[in-house]
């Protein structure tokens, strides 16, 4: 049985990847970081009661991206056939208010978790994937981006993460270990982080229906960026460390959208009529330096991993707007379900 390790599986991408790992029977095994709330909620499910019990594929561990002596012990003890580092302070607009943590978490962090399979004498028994992105790309020097195009991040997150992609590449190089950097456009779904743009506004929708809410208060809405489904995006990152030679892949959809075609999008699917009676701009949510546009070309991805993603943008919208009603237990469209049961028939997650 093969081990899988992951950081950040107290995430979006983690909890999904977590639970795509155990469709293929892996044994899974996922770093938490110690926090004054609960912060399993995406993972509950599989935790269960499984923790201890005999045949129990799923474990968790306490770890930190800022502490190399975790990482360095929790491999040792589990010896992971494949790790899979997804952990990071992801918020580009926080990065602005806090770039020295977010710069050891996710650029150091990486350089952490890369030498403590170094030290280890692990270099040829594991295999790496680094959560690579997009904002790399920043101001972009070319349209569609591929993984040609030369980076030119906006932001400390940005950065940090370019310092972790050259990083991982070094050590592909350097040290022969097998390391793929997974560049992924922005990907969404009912589990992503409530302050993203997109999430923000399915959930903004559905507190309005509820009637809790009158307002959603958003940033720069004309923006754009090429929006893909995190369930697909995370079978990529597997993909990756199934090929022969590791490389660096392009991962999204092709298309890009700006922030107010998706509140059209939204508001229209819920009958809710014109957006701009709802939504109100706050600078506040503005940063310093902004990614104005991002679209990737995944050819290669395509090629060579046989990635083809199935949503599409007006889909993902109806897919995060279901699930947001449905957390609040109002009557739900049902078209992004239905999209679901006819894209998926054998979906290997079990809640959206
Ligand atoms: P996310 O929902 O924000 O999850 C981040 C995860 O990292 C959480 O489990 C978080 O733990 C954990 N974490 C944060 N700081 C940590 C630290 N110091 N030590 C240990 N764990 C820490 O992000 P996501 O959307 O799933 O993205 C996964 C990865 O892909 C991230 O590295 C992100 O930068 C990258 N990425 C995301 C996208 C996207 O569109 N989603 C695109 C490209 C790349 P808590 O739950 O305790 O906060
Ligand atoms: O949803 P966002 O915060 O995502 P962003 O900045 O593109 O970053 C996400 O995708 C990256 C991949 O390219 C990941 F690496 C990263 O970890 C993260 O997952 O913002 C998208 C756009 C931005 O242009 C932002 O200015 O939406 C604009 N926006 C407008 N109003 C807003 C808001 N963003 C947020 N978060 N909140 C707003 O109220």
């Amino acid at each position: 049985m093969k081990k899988a390790l992951i950081s950040g599986v107290s995430g979006q991408d983690g909890s999904y990847l977590a639970e795509f790992l155990l469709s293929k029977g892996y044994e899974v095994h996922g770093i938490i970081r110690r926090a004054s709330t609960f912060n399993t909620a995406r993972i509950d499910h599989i935790i269960v009661d499984e923790q201890h019990e005999p045949g129990a594929k799923f474990f968790f561990h306490y770890g930190d991206m800022n502490d190399a002596t975790s990482l360095i012990s929790l491999i040792q003890k589990i010896l992971p056939d494949e790790i899979f580092n997804l952990a990071a302070q992801s918020h580009v607009r926080v990065s602005f208010d806090t770039p020295e943590y977010t710069s050891n978490a996710d650029a150091l962090g990486t350089l952490r978790m890369l030498e403590a399979i170094r030290l280890l004498g692990l270099s040829d028994k594991i295999k790496f994937y680094q959560a690579s992105t997009s904002e790399l790309y920043g101001r972009v020097q070319e349209t569609p981006q591929s993984e040609k195009t030369p980076f030119y991040p906006r932001s400390p997150y940005g950065v940090a993460k370019l310092y972790a992609h050259w990083v991982t590449k070094n050590y592909r190089e350097a040290y022969n270990l097998f390391a793929c950097n997974g560049i992924l456009f922005n990907h969404e779904s009912g589990r992503r982080g409530e302050t993203f743009v997109t999430r923000k506004i399915t959930r903004g929708i559905a507190q309005i229906k509820a009637g809790l809410e009158k307002k959603i208060y958003l940033g720069n809405l004309d923006a754009k960026r090429d929006w893909g489904y995190a369930p697909e995006y995370v079978e990529s990152m597997w993909q990756m460390l199934q090929q022969e030679k590791a490389d660096d892949y392009v991962i999204a959809t092709g298309q890009t959208h700006s922030i107010k075609e998706f509140l059209e999008e939204a508001f229209k699917y819920t009958g809710l009529g014109d957006w701009q009676k709802y939504v109100e701009v706050d600078p506040r949510y503005f940063r310093p330096s902004e990614v104005d546009v991002l679209i990737g070309d995944s050819s290669k991805a395509k090629e060579e991993l046989n990635w083809n993603p199935k949503i599409e943008f007006k889909d993902l919208v109806k897919i995060m707007i279901d699930a947001d009603l449905r957390k609040l237990g109002i009557e739900v469209p049902g078209e992004g379900d239905k999209i679901l049961q006819e894209k998926f028939p054998n979906k290997w997650w079990q809640k959206d």
